[in-house]
């Protein structure tokens, strides 16, 4: 890894015309995730180099102009002729498509994934770029514009010849991406990802379009360990190690933490080169093996369980787990239908040894702490059995009765699910005014009698035992877990429809919660949203207004003059509505105005994080997460 290295070992494969043709083929896409993905490209070259033992400070800033600089204290970026190419090493990374000192073989390539196209992909996908690099007792520049050199490599000055380092500045171009304005909360989630996952690194990310520069800093002594005390933040840990195994094996290298707390759901998150698979793969499927063979094996030879008992199943042991597993390999092959998926063979193999053999030891020497989780695995066991129960019957007797939609429901007629929308109303008496209000053809409604359960604190037996819960999956046809299935869908707009205030905004959440956790599929696939009830009437010489927000009423004022014939009127509950109101402003497809819930699956452990922080049991957690964002959510977009 710390071979040194030669200019001439670059491979140049391909031009860059290629680039701005295509984007997408590069990037992923060119919409806001294409866009932070040209800071990931740069700041990946800063990790790989801190990989590599050379490099153990990097800094991401959005500049005013919205052009970003990221600086490391690298080795700076090799500056000598390439020979192949006749052009200095820099030129060859930031102007050819795929170069890089480590595609020659030899290198080590780690960080970067699906899209680790590196620096000529961000070149040409910017109105210019500049890099700046300290080698030698030398500062060297070049710039380029849209991946064309326009100025040379030259020297333009000197610095201390101990200090190196590379510094590069870009400012994305907008007639590639559909937007140009970097989020300081993408940036800073990825960063802090990228942080955990490079022990000792430290990042810092600095946004410098405000009056006042916000700071924050990335830097975990721990490691994985401490991302794993981060996303049980909000949680109760059932004892207090983080359970850690490292090593290597055929060439993959290996690192998972874990630790249980006292919730019901599982948290498992693995990376491959520092990217997030989301839909797992070989690492994932080593890792679930291992657990559950090693656990089984102990329970028996210690006596926990019987040796004719029925095993721990792998979902017992996993149940309130929170894990992380991450695996650096050269050459890593994706499949899948999003391509985010590991398939190399040896991962399993490296990932199902290296935690089998690491864990048994820690469970040998922690009896206490292998106890606790045995114990909890039987309790899941138990909750997972009587659950099996419960759901066998409503099966059974759905088989029975045909479909038998629950009794409160108001279903539309059409029976073709695009046209079909159901409303979750918070409350009988709103869901009364719905059900007058509503087109009967094509919208359904649900109303949901108070607070629904949290499923964040309760177990599968309570949570399929529960009312509210039973009548939303029989109303939606999907069925949930390893029953559920989209085709069944019964409607293709799922709205969630509460007052506007905390409680409504709690209830919605707890809504949402449920759909996140048991039916994430129905998110994905966009068919979640948030209904949005006016917060103000304004009547005037018998002409009416509604205002979704303080300013839209502020600027309906300012049209119509402030004087005394204006009547305004605090929509405090959606109850406060007549039927037509509630159509006009709410529920009429041409007038309403309708949230879709989105998610970005890679980013689902801050997702976790999110819902746990605001539904789980810790108060505090939850205080500072509000405080933190109390100045974005009036435009929460979740
Ligand atoms: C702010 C972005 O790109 N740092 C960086 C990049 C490189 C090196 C050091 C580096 C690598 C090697 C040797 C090597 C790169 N070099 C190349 C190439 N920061 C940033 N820091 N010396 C320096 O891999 O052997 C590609 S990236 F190809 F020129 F070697």
């Amino acid at each position: 890894m710390s071979a040194e290295y030669g200019a001439d070992q670059i491979q140049i494969l391909e031009g860059l015309e290629a680039v701005r043709k295509r984007p997408g083929m590069y990037i992923g896409s060119t919409s806001a995730r294409g866009l932070h993905h040209l800071v990931y490209e740069i700041v990946d070259n800063a990790i790989d180099e801190a990989l590599a033992g050379f490099c153990d400070y990097i800094t991401v800033t959005i500049n005013k102009d919205n052009s970003v600089t990221v600086t490391d204290n690298g080795r700076g970026i090799p500056v000598g002729i390439n020979h192949k190419a006749g052009l200095p090493a820099v030129e060859v990374v930031f102007t050819v498509l795929h170069a890089g000192g480590k595609f020659g073989g030899g290198g080590y390539k780690v960080s970067g994934g699906l899209h680790g196209v590196g620096a000529s992909v961000v070149n040409a996908l910017s109105v210019w770029l500049e890099v700046t690099i300290c080698k030698d007792g030398n500062i060297y520049r070049q710039r380029y514009e849209r991946g064309k050199v326009v100025e040379k490599l030259k020297i333009i000055g000197t610095c201390e010849p101990e200090k190196t380092g590379t510094t590069v500045t870009f400012f994305p171009d907008g007639e590639i991406f559909e937007e140009t304005i970097f989020d300081f909360n993408t940036l800073k989630q990825r960063l802090r990802e990228m942080a955990f996952l490079t022990k000792g690194i430290k990042i810092v990310l600095r946004d410098d379009r405000e009056e006042e520069p916000e700071e924050r800093t990335f830097h975990y002594e721990g490691g994985i360990k401490e991302f794993v005390t981060y996303l049980n933040k909000g949680k109760t840990p059932l004892y207090e190690d983080i359970i850690f195994a490292e090593g290597e094996k055929d060439g993959v290298y290996v690192e998972v933490a874990m630790q249980h707390n006292d919730a019901y759901t599982e948290g498992s998150y693995s990376f491959v080169n520092n990217i997030t698979t989301p839909e797992g793969g070989t690492h994932l499927t080593g890792f679930k093996n291992a657990l559950t063979k090693t656990f089984n094996d102990y329970a028996k030879t210690n006596k926990l369980i019987k040796e004719n008992d029925q095993n721990l199943s792998g979902d017992d042991i996993r149940e309130g787990l929170t894990a992380i597993i991450s695996v650096k390999i050269e050459n890593p092959q994706f499949e899948g239908q999003t391509k985010q998926k590991l398939g190399n063979s040896e991962a399993r193999g490296a990932v199902e040894n290296i935690v089998s053999d690491q864990l048994m030891i820690y469970l040998e020497q922690h009896p206490q702490v292998a106890k606790i989780i045995v114990e909890k695995s039987l309790m899941s066991q138990r909750a997972r059995e009587a659950a099996r129960k419960a759901r066998d019957l409503t099966r059974r007797k759905s088989a029975l009765d045909g479909l038998s939609l629950p009794g409160k429901l108001a279903d539309c007629s059409d029976k073709n699910p695009e046209n079909c929308e159901i409303y979750i109303v918070e409350g009988d008496s709103a869901g009364g005014s719905a059900k007058t209000a509503r087109s009967r053809a094509t919208q359904a409604i649900l109303p949901l009698r108070g607070k629904i359960l949290n499923v964040e604190k309760a177990r599968l037996d309570r949570i399929y035992g529960n009312a509210e819960i039973k009548a939303m999956i029989t109303a939606f046809g999907t069925g949930i877990h390893e029953d559920f299935d989209i085709s069944k869908l019964r409607y293709h707009k799922i709205i969630i429809m509460t007052d506007a205030d905390v409680d409504g905004s709690h209830i919605a959440t707890l809504l949402l919660t449920f759909i996140y956790r048991f039916m994430p599929e129905l998110i994905k696939q966009g068919y979640v949203y948030l209904a949005t009830p006016p917060l103000f009437k304004l009547e005037k010489n018998k002409k009416v207004w509604y205002a979704y927000s303080d300013e839209q009423l502020a600027a309906i004022l300012d049209e119509v003059g402030r004087d005394q014939n204006n009547k305004i009127q605090r929509y405090k509950g959606l109850g406060e509505m007549d039927a037509d109101q509630l159509w006009e402003t709410t529920m009429d497809p041409e007038k309403r105005i309708l949230k879709r819930v989105v998610m970005d699956e890679n980013q689902s452990s801050e997702i976790d994080v999110t819902f746990t922080t605001l539904m789980g049991d810790q108060v505090e957690p939850r205080r500072e997460f509000i405080e933190e964002n109390a100045k974005k959510v009036r435009n929460l977009d979740i």
